[in-house]
């Protein structure tokens, strides 16, 4: 088997991701000046979006907007990031992320680490690159089989294939460039870059 290639996913715009909510970003960028915002919704009992590629410089903002308590926990402590509080319904917690690289995270109340609800913030390079953790990460699978989805042969667009796919299935990317911010919600799911030739 040949070993894994670079997965790039350039450029950007965040905004795309930031679907229905107009009203809030504008206050983030009031907040935070140019920096981008994405939201990840907390609800009764998962993330969602569950993953979100973003750039270095980054805020991640989560967003209680279920009934029940919940907190974003890191897998790993890190001077890159710590825990949040307790975090009300209605109330948020923002974090900037700088440095590339894979975060686990999950809610204490209602998951563990890789476990119900959890969820993982990917920061790309600066070049666009995603960390290579991200693509030799080796979730359970699914029995029955997984089925593999490759860009751009069955699907065009990176978002497009993760979107078809179910839990355990495997994304395979071959070298391009795509310009697209990609959101991740199924849980499980296998994203891959092929070799260049
Ligand atoms: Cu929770």
């Amino acid at each position: 088997m040949g070993r894994l290639g670079r997965l790039i996913v350039t450029s950007i715009a965040i905004v795309t991701v930031l679907v229905g909510a107009g009203a809030r970003v504008a206050a983030a960028d009031d907040e935070y000046g140019s920096a981008p915002v994405v939201t990840v919704r907390m609800v009764d009992n998962s993330f969602a979006p569950q993953t979100v590629v973003v750039d270095p410089g980054t805020y991640v903002r989560w967003v209680n907007s279920g009934r029940n308590k919940h907190n974003v926990v890191v897998d790993v402590k890190s001077s890159a990031w710590t825990s949040s509080k307790t975090v009300k319904p209605g109330h948020d917690y923002d974090h900037q992320f700088n440095e590339p690289g894979v975060y686990g995270y999950s809610c204490s109340f209602h998951g563990a680490p890789h476990t119900q609800m959890y969820g993982t913030v990917i920061v790309r390079n600066a070049d666009g690159s995603v960390p290579a953790a991200v693509t030799e990460q080796a979730p359970k699978r699914r029995t029955g089989g997984a089925h593999t989805i490759r860009v751009p042969k069955d699907e065009k667009a990176i978002q497009t294939a993760v979107d078809k796919a179910a839990p355990g299935d495997l994304v395979l990317i071959s070298p391009g460039v795509y310009h697209e911010a990609v959101t991740v919600t199924t849980p499980d799911l296998v994203l891959r870059g092929l070799a260049t030739a």
